[in-house]
């Protein structure tokens, strides 16, 4: 199996998270220049857009770097042809089956890695051409699935002979050398990425992220069928709480509407959609994207280097 930093041409095996309105072309850049592989988040901007984040990260790096697309996008087949215009070298996908772009894209050589919350999702994009998959735990922020990365991880190596990238929960080197334990031979980190330096997120969004502790995020529009995980406040209080009594899909879209912009880009910390992953407690400080790169691949290490404990009496034997 290809290791995932030689199939990415990067030097460590890390990917940033596609954060809407967060990962724009400074974060991926700098992620890029750190050693890992940053990527671009098309969010819900659309293709013009996207072109030009794509023109400005390669003005700040000669690295390679990613474009995110979020299929639940109604720009979703505009920018499935810009990355293939622009010759985008890897592109993730979430939020949906990225099935049917998936063989252009090949053609056109990109490395195409989508985001998995199931094995059975896992399998089937490794039939449609996929050379790797992400699979994303429910520690994650954002839009999640149903199972922890625990359990997700360990189930879609077996499922899959591409490699597999680890996302959910990873923020230090633990998560990282927990990943790796567990079958995948990458790792993808969203929050920790948050509150990078080179991250445009309101300075009072990064300053909840790093106050949060392990039980301030909470998962809301379960109902909808697309649950979203956030720290809380006081929009999730009165989502939440209306959810609770019969709220429609519509008074849902209606409330939430806006609300992921209101957070990064305007720091409305109290009705804004704070989406942060349960890592939130590991995060501790601002740091460039460099440094944090590298205290993963440091903490990761040292693990590695001092795994005889593991194994109690037996290992003083060796
Ligand atoms: O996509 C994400 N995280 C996201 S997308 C996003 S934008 C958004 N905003 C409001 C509501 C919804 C989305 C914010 N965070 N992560 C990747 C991911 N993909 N997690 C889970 C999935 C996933 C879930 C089900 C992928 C495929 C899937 O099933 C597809 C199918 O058709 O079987």
């Amino acid at each position: 199996m290809k290791n995932v930093a030689e199939l990415l041409g990067i030097r460590y095996p890390l990917l940033q998270g596609g954060m809407a309105w967060v990962a724009e072309h400074r974060l991926a850049a700098a992620v890029s220049n750190g050693g890992g592989l940053g990527i671009i988040a098309a969010g819900s901007a659309d293709a013009d857009f996207v072109r030009g984040q794509i023109m400005q990260a390669r003005e700040l790096t000669d690295l390679p770097f990613g474009v995110n697309i979020m299929l639940m996008s109604p720009f979703a087949d505009d920018l499935a042809q810009l990355v293939i215009d622009e010759k985008v070298r890897v592109v993730t996908t979430g939020a949906g089956n990225p099935g049917k772009y998936i063989e252009a894209m090949k053609e056109a050589g990109i490395i195409v890695i989508p985001v998995v919350a199931s094995a059975a999702l896992a399998k089937r994009m490794e039939r449609a051409g996929a050379d790797a998959v992400i699979a994303e735990g429910s520690e994650a922020g954002g839009h999640i699935g149903e199972i922890t990365t625990m359990n997700l991880v360990p189930q879609v190596a077996d499922a899959v002979s591409v490699p597999v990238i680890a996302a959910g929960g990873v923020a230090d080197g633990r998560g990282a050398a927990a990943a790796f334990m567990l079958g995948a031979r990458g790792v993808q980190v969203g929050t920790r990425f948050l509150v990078a330096k080179e991250a445009v997120v309101a300075q009072a969004f990064k300053d909840r992220v790093i106050a949060a502790g392990d039980t301030d995020t909470v998962v809301t529009g379960r109902f909808t069928g697309h649950p979203v995980r956030v720290l809380r406040n006081k929009l999730t209080r009165e989502v939440l709480t209306k959810e609770k009594e019969d709220m429609t899909l519509e008074e849902f879209e209606i409330l939430m509407s806006g609300t992921l912009r209101k957070a990064v880009v305007d720091g409305d910390v109290d009705y804004g959609s704070l989406m942060s992953g349960q890592s939130a407690g590991l995060v501790k400080k601002e740091q460039s994207a460099a440094e944090i790169i590298e205290d993963i691949m440091n903490g990761m290490r040292e693990i590695y280097a001092s795994r005889r404990g593991f194994f109690g009496t037996e290992a003083q034997a060796e």
